[in-house]
C-alpha cells in the first residue's frame, strides 16, 4: 500500500477518475502509473528526481502524476499558458530531468526536449517515499522577482489531506468535482491527490462553465473545491437558472478558498443553494492550515480554525505572541507538519520565510475569533495580488512592463473587483513620443508571465505619484483607479 495513495489498485465499486474522454478505477489508475513510472526507471529516473509536466487537465496527465508520485520522483507542473519569460525561467530552475506532455505536439514549440506520456514501461515496484521526500514543487510569486519554486514534500501532503479529510468528513463516498488548474496547492494537491487519497471519485472538468459544474452535481457530485471567482460565476448563473440552483444545493459540502470570499456573496450564495459554503485558508508553503468544519459553525468572514497537529499563532510587529482576542490583529505564523521544505535554489529566501523556531510567516494578518475561527484582514505586502485566486507579485508585473520598449515607468495595483476579487490594474509612463497601445502592454505580459498576471487595464499617465522619497505612492494610484 502506498503511504500517500492508499487506496490506489483497490477495487472501489467507483471510477476514481472522470474526464470528458476517461473513465479510470482505482486499478486501471495504478496500472497506468506503474507503467509509467516504470518507463521513468528504464529512462534511469531515480526517486528524487525531478520531472516536469505541461499540466493540462486530462487523464493522461493525472496518470503520469500520480505514476511519478509513486516512483518518487518529484514533479513540476508547468501552467499551459505560461509565458515566454517565466518558462525558461522555471526550467532553469527545476532543472527537470524530462519534460512530459500528454500531448507533446502542443508544446514542442516551448519546449522542444519534450515527451509523450506513455504507458507501455514494464511495470515498476512503487517506491518508498519517507516523509521527507519532495513529491511536489510548485511555483509561487513573491511581491519581487521571478517565482520561486516551493518544495513540497509527500509528508507534508499526506498530513494536510488528512486533516482536511477529518474536518470535512470527506470519504471514499465522495464525489469531487473540480475545474481548477493543475499547478497550484488547490487543484493539484487537494483536487487530485486529496480525493484519491480518501478513495473517492475525482470528476475533473476540463475548463471551469457554471453550466458543467453544475451539470456534474446533477449527474452525481457531492463536494466542490472552488475559488471566490467561481462562486461569484456560479452564484450570477444560479440567479437565471433555478434548476441549476437546485442541484447545487444537493451538495454535501461546497468548499471555498484560494481568496477572501466577501461577507455580501457568501450571504448571496447561501441564499440560492440553502447552504452555507465552507471556508479554508492556506497558501503554497504551508498548504492548508485553517478549515470550518462540516459540523462546525460556518462563520462569514471566517476561514475556521487552524487545522489539528499545527501550531498557528499571531504575533505583532516584534514578534510577540499576540491573545486570542478578535480586537487583536497580527501575523499569521504557522509550524507544523504541512510546512514545505523551502524553496528549490534559495536558501536565502528560505531563511527569511522560516524562522528559527521553524515558523512559516506567511504575511497575512489576522484576529483570531473568540471560538477561535480565523479572521483575515489584509496582508503584510501591499505588493501581492491576489486576482481570480492566483497570487501575483506587482513586482514581476512591472518588470514585465519594464521589457517593453515603449515603457519607462510602470506601477501595478490591485483594485477591488466583484468577480476577480483584486483587478490587477498598471499605470505607466511611456518615453518621450511613444503612445503604446494599452491592449498591446497587456498582450505584452500574458505572454511574457502569464495570462492570469494580465493587467486588466492600463492607465497611460505623464508621471508617477511619488514621495519625497521618490517612492511611488501606491495608495494614490489606488484612489485614481
Ligand atoms: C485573455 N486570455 C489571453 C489574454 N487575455 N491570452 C493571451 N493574451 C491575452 N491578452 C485568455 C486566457 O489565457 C484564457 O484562455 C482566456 O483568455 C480567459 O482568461 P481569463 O479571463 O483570465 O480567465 P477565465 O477563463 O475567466 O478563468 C477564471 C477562473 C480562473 C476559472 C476563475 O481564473 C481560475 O481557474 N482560477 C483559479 C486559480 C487557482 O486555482 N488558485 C489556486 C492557487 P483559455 O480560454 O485558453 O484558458 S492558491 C493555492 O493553491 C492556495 C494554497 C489556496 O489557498 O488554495
Ligand atoms: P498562494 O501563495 O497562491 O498559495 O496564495 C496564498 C494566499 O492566498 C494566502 O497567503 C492568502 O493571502 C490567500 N488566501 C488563501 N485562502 C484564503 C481564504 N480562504 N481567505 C482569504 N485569503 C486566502
Amino acid at each position: 500500500m502506498h503511504p500517500l495513495l492508499p487506496h490506489l489498485g483497490q477495487a472501489a465499486g467507483h471510477p476514481a477518475l472522470v474526464t470528458p474522454t476517461a473513465t479510470l478505477g482505482f486499478p486501471e489508475l495504478e496500472r497506468a502509473a506503474l507503467a509509467h513510472a516504470g518507463r521513468l526507471a528504464a529512462d534511469g529516473l531515480r526517486p528524487g528526481d525531478r520531472v516536469a509536466i505541461w499540466a493540462t487537465p486530462d487523464a493522461a496527465t493525472v496518470a503520469a502524476i500520480v505514476g511519478q508520485v509513486l516512483a518518487g520522483v518529484a514533479t513540476v507542473p508547468l501552467n499551459p499558458a505560461i509565458g515566454a519569460k517565466e518558462l525558461p525561467h522555471v526550467l532553469a530552475d527545476a532543472a527537470p530531468r524530462l519534460v512530459l506532455a500528454a500531448d507533446p505536439a502542443a508544446f514542442r514549440e516551448r519546449t522542444p526536449q519534450v515527451r509523450g506520456i506513455s504507458f507501455d514501461g514494464p511495470p515498476a515496484a512503487p517506491a518508498a517515499p519517507a516523509p521527507e521526500d519532495p513529491v511536489l514543487v510548485l511555483y509561487t510569486s513573491g511581491t519581487t522577482g521571478p517565482p520561486k519554486g516551493a518544495v513540497i514534500t509527500h509528508g507534508n501532503a499526506a498530513f494536510d489531506l488528512d486533516a482536511l479529510a477529518g474536518a470535512w468528513g470527506w470519504t471514499a463516498a465522495d464525489v469531487l468535482v473540480h475545474a481548477l488548474p493543475l499547478f497550484h496547492v488547490h487543484g493539484l494537491i487537494l483536487g487530485v491527490l486529496g480525493s484519491l487519497r480518501v478513495g473517492g471519485s475525482l470528476e475533473l472538468l476540463p475548463r471551469f462553465t457554471p453550466e458543467a459544474v453544475c451539470d456534474a452535481f446533477a449527474r452525481r457530485g457531492t463536494l466542490l473545491f472552488a475559488v471566490p471567482t467561481m462562486y461569484h460565476r456560479l452564484a450570477e448563473h444560479a440567479e437565471a437558472s433555478p434548476a441549476d440552483a437546485r442541484a447545487l444545493g444537493r451538495a454535501r459540502l461546497l468548499v471555498s478558498g484560494s481568496a477572501a470570499l466577501p461577507v455580501r456573496e457568501n450571504d448571496r450564495l447561501f441564499k440560492l443553494f440553502g447552504q452555507r459554503v465552507v471556508e479554508r485558508y492556506g497558501l503554497t508553503e504551508a498548504l492548508i492550515i485553517t478549515a470550518a468544519r462540516h459540523d462546525g459553525p460556518r462563520t462569514p468572514g471566517t476561514v475556521g480554525p487552524p487545522l489539528p497537529g499545527l501550531d498557528l499563532r499571531l504575533v505583532d510587529e516584534q514578534g510577540r505572541r499576540l491573545a486570542r482576542d478578535p480586537e487583536l490583529l497580527g501575523e499569521v505564523i504557522v509550524r507544523g507538519p504541512t510546512v514545505f521544505s523551502g524553496y528549490l535554489n534559495r536558501p536565502d529566501a528560505t531563511a527569511q520565510a522560516i524562522d528559527a523556531g521553524g515558523f512559516f510567516h506567511t504575511g497575512d494578518i489576522a484576529s483570531l475569533t473568540a471560538t477561535g475561527e480565523l479572521r483575515i484582514v489584509g496582508r503584510k505586502a501591499t505588493d501581492l495580488i491576489k486576482t481570480a485566486g492566483y497570487k501575483v507579485g506587482a513586482g514581476e508585473v512591472e518588470a514585465a512592463l519594464l521589457e517593453h520598449p515603449e515603457v519607462r515607468e510602470a506601477a501595478v495595483i490591485g483594485v477591488p473587483d466583484e468577480d476577480l476579487g483584486e483587478r490587477i490594474v498598471a499605470f505607466v509612463v511611456p518615453y518621450p513620443g511613444a503612445a503604446p497601445a494599452p491592449q498591446a502592454l497587456i498582450d505584452h505580459v500574458a505572454g511574457a508571465l502569464a495570462p492570469y498576471k494580465r493587467p486588466r487595464a492600463v492607465r497611460i499617465v505623464e508621471a508617477l505619484p511619488r514621495n519625497a522619497m521618490g517612492k511611488v505612492m501606491k495608495k494614490q494610484l489606488g484612489e485614481m483607479a
